[in-house]
């Protein structure tokens, strides 16, 4: 119901639309459309109402609400269903827990804040209020376990095309989830998954993008490794667009990848994204340090690199220094 309020006033920019319009539009009373754009200047809409006029949308907060994601989404999958909640503990977490209780294939989780935000191996995600997008997708491939790595790098080349397509920005991929420009990471992604026997039940796919963040504002620690949006363009963004954009990005390669079964159909694209190949790498896995360079990735998304011996070595799992 706020959706639509907020696009008839959005269609009318600078204009009035009479709460009668309102009425016919949302079919309920003019009392409950003056509650709900109560509700709006409470989340911060600036809504001039005049008498016999109607009301008018003076300026929009950047949120990341349900309404204002849903403004124009051109998905029929990813985000049909969106939860947003102004503060979580990692949008992750509520998103397995709603996964485990049936939540629908392409279920959104998005929080405006996190206070325990995580990245890979218990690392910790900088997840500040008002300046980030900080998301999780519910997914139901009917796909064997092995595979399940693989969305991690489906939803990178859906990052990285995103953010070209919604900002300009041309950031590249450092196998396997992070997104970098200019060698510091503005997006971070985590997949967790959860399996029965052998085939995947469910998998969450966890999205960081520093979008509005000043460079400033990141701890010590982050300075020399992490940027964002907004330090790359030198300007804020909408960051209900840029969600929009990645979900749209998103659906057509997970489609593609589900129903050709595999990350192989994806690999020319996610080359042509990447910046780890053709480099001098270290790979730090379970089994150790090894440096090298990498060469290639194959049909299951596996890097492939040559040592320094001249012997070839395949990584399945690992943080990469480039
Ligand atoms: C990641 O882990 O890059 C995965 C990040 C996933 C975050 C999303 S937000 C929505 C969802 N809910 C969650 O709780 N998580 C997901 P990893 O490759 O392990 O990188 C973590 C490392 O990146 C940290 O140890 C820091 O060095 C660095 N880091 C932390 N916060 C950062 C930030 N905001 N931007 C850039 N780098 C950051």
């Amino acid at each position: 119901m706020q959706g639509t309020i907020l696009h008839m006033l959005r269609e009318t920019p600078g204009g009035f639309v009479s709460g009668e319009a309102m009425c016919q539009a949302c079919g309920v009373s003019r009392t409950a459309i003056w509650k709900h754009i109560k509700d709006l200047q409470d989340a911060g809409y600036q809504i001039e109402a005049v008498r016999n006029k109607g009301y008018r949308l003076v300026e929009s907060p950047d949120l990341v609400t349900a309404a204002e994601i849903r403004e124009g989404l051109q998905t029929t999958l990813i985000g049909q269903s969106i939860i947003y909640r102004e503060s979580l503990d990692s949008t992750n977490t509520l998103a397995q827990q709603m996964a485990n209780q049936g939540a629908p294939e392409g279920t959104v989780v998005i929080a405006d804040e996190q206070t325990s935000g995580r990245g890979r191996r218990g690392r910790q995600w900088f997840s500040p209020p008002h300046s980030g997008i900080w998301m999780s997708l519910i997914l139901r491939p009917e796909l064997p376990l092995a595979h399940a790595a693989q969305i991690t790098l489906v939803a990178a080349v859906a990052l990285c095309q995103a953010l070209s397509r919604a900002t300009g920005v041309k950031a590249g991929i450092k196998w396997p989830n992070d997104i970098l420009f200019n060698g510091k990471k503005c997006c971070g992604i985590l997949t967790e998954m959860h399996a029965e026997f052998d085939q995947i039940h469910h998998l969450v796919v966890g999205i960081g993008i520093n979008v509005n963040i000043p460079q400033a504002d990141f701890p010590d620690e982050l300075q020399s490794i992490a940027t964002s949006l907004q330090a790359i363009r030198g300007e804020k963004l909408a960051r209900a667009e840029v969600v929009r954009t990645v979900l749209e990005e998103f659906e057509p390669l997970y489609r593609r990848y589900v129903n050709n079964g595999g990350f192989g159909s994806l690999r020319d694209a996610w080359k042509a994204n990447n910046i780890t190949l053709g480099n001098r790498i270290v790979a730090h896995t379970a089994r150790g340090d090894i440096e090298g360079k990498a060469l290639d990735i194959d049909e299951f998304g596996v890097l492939l690199m040559e040592k320094d011996n001249g012997e070839q070595e395949k990584i399945y799992s690992a943080d990469i220094t480039v």
